[in-house]
């Protein structure tokens, strides 16, 4: 398995798992790629397995917990080993695809529209939920309006600085609790939880909710991402359990 960063663009990418190595390893290339992989390969299994699936869905939202998750209090960080140093000099957001108005925006003029406040739940497919988080971004409703999708944009995915990709329906992504998030309780997301800006899909399982998010391309056609090929469901409702496909 390949993965390929986003390089060039003044990022520094770093290990996120501690690793002991001889001094002329340093060099070695493949070595971010091995760690990715084994960690890959659990998820994987996970998703062959069908682990943690209940069989009793919740459809009705009766409980505020999906079914098999646990609330936490904590906040656990998840990715693929490494995460993006993206200084906010160099941060660009592109929206792009089949819209009317494609954006390339800096920090400063994502800072500069429109900005709101949210509270919602996490519920990540690795069984935990998180309650009552504030975000404070730019809603979706406001960057569907800056860029205004054609009729057939039906799909978007997500591209982030680590290489990672999601895909949502547009229509997903147009409910009104999704957003472009930059402050989590007050302050800047910190760079393990995404930040500067990450997506935030409340109504989803979290990995739908990139991290370190550079690229948003509106398509006419489904496009699964990097979970998505490996096993995930295409979805991710938590109350119907899509964990897996
Ligand atoms: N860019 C990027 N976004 C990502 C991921 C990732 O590895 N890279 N992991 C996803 C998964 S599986 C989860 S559960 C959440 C974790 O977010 P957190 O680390 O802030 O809890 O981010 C999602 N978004
Ligand atoms: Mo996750």
């Amino acid at each position: 398995m390949r993965i390929f960063f986003c390089a060039g663009q003044g990022i520094d990418l770093q290990l996120t798992t501690k690793v002991h190595r001889m001094p002329d390893e340093d060099d070695k290339p493949g070595l971010i790629g091995k760690i990715k992989d084994k960690l890959i390969r659990s998820k994987e299994d996970w998703a062959a397995e069908g682990r943690l699936i209940t069989g009793r869905p919740d459809l009705g939202h009766v409980h505020r917990l999906p079914p098999g998750q646990k609330e936490v209090k904590n906040w656990p960080v998840l990715d693929l080993g490494v995460q993006p140093d993206v200084k906010l000099a160099n941060w660009r957001l592109q929206i792009m695809g089949l819209v009317d108005n494609p954006v390339a925006l800096t920090f400063e003029q994502f800072q500069a529209l429109p900005q709101q406040d949210f509270v919602s739940d996490i519920h990540c497919v690795t069984s935990w939920s998180r309650f009552d988080n504030h975000w404070r971004g730019v809603s979706a409703k406001t960057i569907l309006d800056l860029v205004k999708p054609k009729a057939e944009a039906r799909h978007i995915v997500f591209h982030s600085y680590d290489g990672y990709t999601t895909n949502v329906k547009t229509s997903v992504f147009a409910d009104s609790n999704v957003l472009l998030a930059h402050s989590w309780e007050g302050k800047p997301i910190p760079r393990e939880h995404g930040g500067p800006v990450r997506v935030v899909i409340p109504d989803w399982y979290f990995w739908k909710s990139a991290k370190w998010v550079t690229r948003i391309v509106f398509m006419a056609e489904d496009q699964p991402g990097f979970w998505e090929v490996r096993g995930y469901h295409n979805e991710g409702d938590p109350w119907k359990e899509e964990r897996y496909s």
